[in-house]
């Protein structure tokens, strides 16, 4: 790392103790920094840095709510407005016990440099809670939604933060929250939220794009050396939103893809998996993936173990943050990876991406490749500022070019900083630029 930011590495660190994952993408995000600094002392000078590592506002709040037994459980809720540079604080919102300030603040960091490569005008932020919605009833995932929102309320809007999903928040989810927004503000505002429901002003492709995108900027990678997504052997990590249209696309293209992965195993399926099923079972019945064993012939599941022991040309993470380190890279490596593509929010551990750059493999680091989610709640945003609602095609015509010009982007950017081939130091730099001048064009606030 730069000498330079050395200095305000180890300020952060040490004014945000313990918050491990959130160090490691300020880390990540620094290593690539240092030849931006000498074409820009302006950006030292206003120690855009510091004020870009400080969240704009961090919100923690209690959140109390009943089971089906009547029983009272409180929660803790969490919205980090990370940076406003370029618009409203966007980013998603994620349940799942693990989640506390670190991991929201690791989030919403990725977010600021993420939202600034896709060209549209959002700045960063992320939330959510460490409520367990495994084995809740419908009933209960609304009631926590409903107490979630009571707080969360009087901190967004349409021009000042607009959340969205991300693990454990989807299309039903979205939908508790936002009408709790609108019984509380009595405001139809569509656009406080996006993921939301097509009847009720939602975007088509939404729950398709980040998955979709994926997929996208792997293919322009692997353009660059000839290659394409036909007939290579793709292996997938996690089974939700991302993962399930990220599979639906590589297969659309030509690829066959023969695994994936829920936090209880794996599956492999070497015919290549059947997507309606694997949709069926996940998204309608809220089941594992030995119930698509169960019903696919030829496919079996491996309870426990590493997906990436999977042999594949590809790889797709597609679950959660860390999940692939440097022993599982490796294995890859050998085992005849060319590319990877990171669906997911920080899913290779530094030590991973050393393994894989060392190897020349193409790398597509989730900031510029998992954009396409939510480069497309901002096309939500459009049609909700327009009431209006687009066609399929034409919105995945935009996400589409969307994610082709940030493939670009980042190619252009790693060039023009002599790091050919790098899409790490691409988006980094390129995010990073963008949201630099901004903030020093705003003056110091
Ligand atoms: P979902 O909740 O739909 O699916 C998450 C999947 O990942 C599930 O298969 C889940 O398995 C698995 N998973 C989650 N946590 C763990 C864990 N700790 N260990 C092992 N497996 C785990 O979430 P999404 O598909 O929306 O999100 C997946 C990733 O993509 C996240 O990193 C998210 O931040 C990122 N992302 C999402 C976007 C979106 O639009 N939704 C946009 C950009 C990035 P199980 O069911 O067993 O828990
Ligand atoms: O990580 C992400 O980019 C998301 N979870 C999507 C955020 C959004 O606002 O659509």
């Amino acid at each position: 790392m730069d000498s330079r930011l050395e200095a305000v590495r180890d300020t952060v660190l040490a004014r945000n103790p313990g918050e491990k994952e959130f160090h490691q993408a300020v880390i990540e995000v620094f290593e690539s920094l240092g030849p931006v600094h000498d074409r820009h002392p302006e950006f030292l000078e206003g120690a855009v840095l510091e004020r870009l590592c400080e969240p704009e506002r961090q919100i923690i709040f209690r959140v109390p709510w009943t089971d089906d037994a009547g029983r009272v459980h409180v929660n803790r809720g969490f919205r980090v407005e990370f940076n406003s540079a370029l618009g409203p604080y966007k980013g998603g919102l994620r349940f799942h016990p693990s989640v506390y300030l670190g991991i929201v603040k690791f989030l919403g960091f990725e977010q600021i440099f993420k939202n600034a490569l896709t060209g549209m005008p959002i700045g960063g932020g992320k939330g959510g809670s460490d409520f367990d919605p495994r084995g809740r009833s419908d009933a209960e995932i609304m009631r926590f939604c409903q107490s979630f929102m009571t707080e969360l309320y009087r901190h967004i809007g349409e021009y000042t933060d607009v959340p969205a999903g991300d693990i454990g928040v989807g299309g039903r989810e979205i939908g508790y929250l936002f009408g709790q927004y609108k019984r509380i503000t009595n405001r139809y505002e569509s656009g406080v939220l996006t993921g939301k429901g097509i009847s009720w002003g939602g975007s088509l492709v939404r729950p398709e794009a980040t998955g979709y995108g994926t997929v996208i900027f792997a293919q322009e990678m692997l353009k660059t050396r000839g290659q394409s997504f036909d007939g290579q052997r793709v292996v997938v990590s996690g089974s939700g939103n991302v993962a399930i249209h990220a599979i639906a696309k590589a297969q659309f293209l030509g690829a066959t893809v023969v695994a994936c992965s829920d936090s209880a195993g794996y599956i492999v399926d070497e015919a290549g998996i059947d997507v309606a099923l694997l949709s069926q079972v996940k998204e309608v019945e809220r089941g594992r993936l030995t119930d698509y064993a169960a019903r696919r012939p030829g496919s079996n599941h491996v309870a426990g173990g590493s997906v990436w022991d999977v042999t594949g040309t590809v790889a797709l993470p597609c679950a959660t943050q860390n999940e692939l380190d440097g022993d599982a890279a490796a294995k890859l490596v050998s085992n005849g990876l060319i590319a990877v593509a990171e669906g997911a929010n920080m899913p290779s551990t530094r030590s991973a991406v050393s393994v894989f750059q060392e190897a020349g493999i193409l790398f597509g680091p989730g900031k510029a490749a998992n954009a396409g989610g939510v480069a497309t709640s901002a096309l939500e945003m459009q049609q909700n500022a327009s009431r209006d609602s687009w066609s399929f095609e034409h919105t995945e015509q935009r996400l589409t070019e969307i994610m082709v010009g940030i493939h670009d982007r980042c190619a252009a950017t790693a060039d023009e900083y002599g790091a050919p081939g790098n899409y790490v130091v691409g988006a980094n730099i390129g995010g990073f630029v963008k949201v630099a001048d901004a903030m020093l064009a705003q003056g110091l606030i």
